[in-house]
């Protein structure tokens, strides 16, 4: 029986039939609602806000999260899905992780009981959205480093500053905003419509242009105690957990733009007859696509992996910090390398690879970059911190 292209290590016989239905139906809901018009709102710069409630009915939001009208999917399934959307583009997979892992998850994990019911089935529905705001644009790769501050004014606080580079930025109806106190970083809830808060789109992005991206602001925002996020403890813990849960995703996540590049590849190059033969029919081609499947493969392999130990509670940050990088290298590797076997034809809008290659640049950086997620491994192998 003839292996598929996308599953050589057999992938499909180890997911249960739950992981498969979820799978298939976000993979329906590409196919029909994503991949016919994502390419003009990339060209156009623009995020499809009409996607947000087909992706809430799907069950897309918060789905790994526990009551508040959450799925209560496991871990692979959220897997499955971000590789999914991201095979549509990787803007609809950030929205989700963004919407799921980093403002979802912290309200469910650290909040108070009238946060999670103020929030969490609004934005289980897509019906209030939200961001989170840690990087600021000194220098993002060292959260520690932030100028944000959040001052006590009797039982209020007073938040000041700037985020940068904040994904949903400019649709979020809430924040979620790490912020230095006098005991160290807090996380609070901001919300759309307070005073002295505003957002601003980031325009001119050559990546990620079909997602909104922008910059928030805090000049005297006078935020009720109920804003802080009261499981939260000091310091950067409950952040880098948020993180950790959306790193997990992208893993998954560029596997599904990277296997939308091989099908683009493996297609053109078979139709392509160049020298009297398919460009396919070379050896040299051949190795690449190879590679290509290669690189899927043992990424596939890794983040499945990852998944069943996440489900067994026993998933450590460092491993995922490993397969961040591991896959998004891949990823990207695989994004150039199908747009190069295009030719011309790939860096245009007929195919997929540039974009996805486009994106990519964006996916590799966030999150953590590439070295960011390397010195974390080093560390964990030297017990040396070289950051
Ligand atoms: P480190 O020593 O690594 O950790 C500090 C404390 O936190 C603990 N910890 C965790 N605890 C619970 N769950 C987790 N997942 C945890 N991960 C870490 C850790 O055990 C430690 O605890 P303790 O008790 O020992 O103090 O922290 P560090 O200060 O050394 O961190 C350094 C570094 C560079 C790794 C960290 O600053 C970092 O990750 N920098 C990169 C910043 C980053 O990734 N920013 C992302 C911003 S959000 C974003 O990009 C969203 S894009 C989304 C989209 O559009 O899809
Ligand atoms: P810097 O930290 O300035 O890094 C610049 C370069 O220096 C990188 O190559 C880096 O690897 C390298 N470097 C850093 N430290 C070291 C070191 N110790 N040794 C060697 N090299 C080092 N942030 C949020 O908080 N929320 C969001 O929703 C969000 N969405 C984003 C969406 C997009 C499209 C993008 C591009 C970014 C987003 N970010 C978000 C910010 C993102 O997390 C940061 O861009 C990222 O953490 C890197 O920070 P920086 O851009 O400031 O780069």
């Amino acid at each position: 029986m003839a292996l598929s292209p996308y599953d050589i290590a057999g992938i499909e016989d180890e997911l249960h039939d739950d992981e498969r239905m979820v799978r298939d139906s976000v993979a329906r809901f590409v196919d029909a609602e994503v991949l016919p018009q994502i390419g003009k709102h990339f060209e156009d710069h623009h995020f499809p806000r009409e996607l947000i409630a087909p992706m809430a009915r799907l069950g897309l939001l918060g789905s790994s999260l526990e009551g508040y009208g959450c799925a209560g999917l496991n871990a692979v399934s959220y897997g499955l899905i971000c590789q999914e959307l991201e095979r549509g583009d990787s803007a609809l997979r950030s929205f989700v992780s963004v919407q799921s892992s980093l403002c979802m998850y912290p309200i469910h994990t650290y909040g108070s009981d009238s946060q999670r019911e103020r929030w969490l089935p609004a934005m289980a529905r897509g019906e209030a959205i939200g961001c989170f705001g840690l990087t600021e644009s000194h220098g993002g790769s060292d959260p520690l480093n932030m100028n944000t501050t959040a001052r006590r004014r009797g039982e209020d606080w007073v938040l000041n500053g700037s985020k940068m580079w904040i994904t949903n930025a400019p649709i979020a109806d809430v924040a979620v905003v790490w912020a230095l106190t006098d005991e160290g970083v807090r996380g609070f809830l901001v919300e759309r419509g307070m005073k002295g808060f505003e957002s601003r789109e980031i325009e001119r992005k050559f990546s990620l242009r079909a997602s909104a991206t922008g910059a928030l602001f805090f000049d005297d925002v006078v935020l009720p105690a109920s804003s802080l996020l009261p499981g939260t403890t000091v310091g950067l813990k409950a952040p880098l957990s948020c993180l950790t849960q959306a790193r997990f995703g992208i893993a998954w996540g560029v596997l599904g733009a990277a296997q939308a590049c091989l099908m683009d590849a493996l297609h053109y190059t078979r139709e392509r007859v160049l020298f009297g033969r398919p460009l396919a029919a070379t050896q040299s081609v051949q190795i690449r696509l190879a590679e290509m499947a290669r690189k899927i493969t043992t990424g596939q392999v890794l983040a499945l992996h990852l998944g069943r130990r996440k489900d067994r509670g026993i998933l450590s940050p460092v491993q995922v910090s490993l397969a961040k990088w591991s896959n998004c290298r891949a990823a990207i590797d695989v994004a150039r390398d199908a747009r190069d076997l295009l030719g011309g034809a790939g860096i245009t809008a007929d195919h997929v690879p540039i974009r996805h290659a486009l994106n990519l640049e964006s996916v590799i950086t966030y999150e953590g970059t590439e070295t960011i997620h390397q010195l974390s491994l080093g560390r964990e192998l030297t017990g040396l911190n070289a950051f």
